[in-house]
């Protein structure tokens, strides 16, 4: 694993908004990603829904980009304790590409894949509701290849090790399936209010 960080003055723990056991990271955004960063291009990216869905469906860079935007902005935490404040990204609802597929009754969870062969899961209702993106944007720019793009998934009211970059994929199950990070021992949901750290928590 390959862990960046850079402390732009003392590290804030006191603020509203910021989780248990989190301490607020100003305007650094540590880049942490257990792959060498891929080189992936917009013209290589796509997009897939799977599993228990009524019409498996893939989406290229330009399908992805017709569909209607949605934005995020907030906050996301990560596990190893830092939160990042008033973030902006830009992308589409998870919402619209589950639509267009289908979810068929059976489905409650989902494992996320990335290009770089990356997984995580998370429960179904975790990515549906207006609550998860297939992110391009961050602050307006187009996301940097080290945060995950071209697009990564955001699911920014969970941990931010849910939030799959290089995004490739969801595949609908019936059952829960740990990811990368959930069979090396961290939790299967994963909410920062009720630090779901690790397997247990
Ligand atoms: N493909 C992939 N996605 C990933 C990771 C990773 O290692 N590989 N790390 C996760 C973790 S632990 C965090 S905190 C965030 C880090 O995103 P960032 O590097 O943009 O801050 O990405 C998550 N998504
Ligand atoms: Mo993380």
């Amino acid at each position: 694993m390959n862990v960046t960080r850079g402390f732009s003055g003392r590290p804030r723990v006191d603020r509203p908004g910021l989780p248990p056991g989190q301490y607020d990271a100003g305007d650094d955004w540590p880049v942490l990603s257990a792959e060498v960063t891929p080189d992936l291009t917009p013209a290589d990216w796509s997009f897939r829904v799977d599993g228990l869905v009524e019409r498996p469906r893939s989406w290229d860079w330009d399908a992805a980009h017709a569909l209607s935007p949605s934005v995020y902005e907030g906050d996301i935490h990560c596990v190893t304790s830092w939160s990042k404040f008033g973030v902006r990204f830009g992308g589409v609802s998870l919402d619209t590409f589950l639509t267009a597929a289908g979810p068929l009754p059976s489905a409650t969870h989902a494992v996320a894949w990335s290009h770089t062969g990356y997984t995580t899961n998370l429960p179904l209702t975790d990515l549906t509701g207006g609550r998860a993106w297939i992110a391009w944007e961050f602050d307006g720019k187009p996301l940097t290849p080290e945060h995950g793009g071209p697009a990564r998934l955001l699911v920014p009211h969970l941990y931010f090790w849910k939030s799959a970059k290089w995004i490739a994929g969801v595949r609908l199950l019936d059952h829960d399936e740990p990811g990368f990070w959930e069979q090396n021992g961290y939790h299967k949901r994963g909410n920062p209010w009720e630090e779901q750290r690790f397997t247990g928590d």
